[in-house]
């Protein structure tokens, strides 16, 4: 049986992780859309770098929780038949146990030159300007994927959705593409589909089956189906 999950923000909630598009989802009174841009990047880089700068320092206190350590045990019953496909950044799924992860949205953890392209460990704040240690400039910024740009892996997700027998979303509002459109891909490819997420989504018609409820507590009792 092979499984494919995609994750949004809500699986890390219960980790103290802010979602974007809930309560309480500002930063400092900016919706993601008006700093996850290239434009905002072009307009005012210091905001969009403290940005995330702050997210990286508030990630790095947090902890998986019971969700992201359900998926690393379904992994490993059901090894390279699970591929998680995740939109966060935070990297909790790697800390929780989980290897075959997609990070389509880029890793708060890397940084790229956009004077060289070559990506690297971020080596602390990026407000501050570190040097890139491919060409030396000045110019890193967080390698994540933001509107307008290509999200990463899109050939390797199509091909798995294209051959899953199952399709889960989990903690994702369905408001951002191409994510939100995954369902429909797996649906029309044969897999069964089920939302796990903690309230409607934008895109829960569009499922065979939905679990509302925390993920803390759906996606293990949804795992220990599966196995
Ligand atoms: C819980 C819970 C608990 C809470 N338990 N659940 C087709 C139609 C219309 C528009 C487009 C389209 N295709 C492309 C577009 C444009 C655009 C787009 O989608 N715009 C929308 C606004 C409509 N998409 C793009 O630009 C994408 N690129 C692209 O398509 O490239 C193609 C291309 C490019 C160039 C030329 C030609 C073609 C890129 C999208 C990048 C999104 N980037 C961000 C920032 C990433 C870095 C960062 O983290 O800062 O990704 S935006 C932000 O939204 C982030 C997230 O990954 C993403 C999704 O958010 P998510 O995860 O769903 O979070 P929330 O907060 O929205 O929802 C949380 C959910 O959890 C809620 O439902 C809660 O109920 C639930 N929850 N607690 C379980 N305890």
């Amino acid at each position: 049986m092979k499984v494919v999950v995609l994750t949004g923000a809500g699986i890390s909630a219960e980790s103290g992780v802010p979602t974007f598009r809930d309560a309480g989802g500002l930063w400092e009174g900016h919706r993601v859309e008006d700093v996850a841009t290239p434009e905002a990047f072009a307009r005012d880089s210091d905001t969009v770098q403290r940005f995330y700068d702050a997210r990286r320092h508030a990630v790095a206190l947090a902890e998986p929780n019971p969700a992201h350590d359900a998926l690393a045990g379904l992994e490993r019953a059901l090894g390279d038949d699970l591929l998680v496909v995740t939109q966060n950044i935070d990297g909790l799924h790697e800390r929780a146990g989980s290897q075959r992860v997609l990070h389509m949205h880029g890793e708060l953890s890397v940084a790229r030159c956009t004077a060289c392209g070559a990506r690297s460990p971020v080596p602390g704040d990026l407000i501050d300007r570190p040097a890139c240690p491919a060409c030396g400039e000045r110019m890193l910024r967080p390698d994540v994927v933001w509107f307008g740009e290509m999200p990463y892996g899109l050939d390797e997700i199509e091909q798995a959705l294209a051959s899953c027998d199952v399709f889960a979303a989990i903690g994702t509002s369905g408001a951002v593409y191409p994510a939100a459109g995954f369902v429909v891909t797996a649906a029309e490819h044969g897999a069964r589909t089920i939302e796990l997420n903690l309230a409607a989504s934008e895109i829960t018609p569009l499922f065979d089956e939905v679990r509302h409820g925390p993920a803390s507590i759906v996606v293990p009792d949804w795992c220990d189906e599966l196995r």
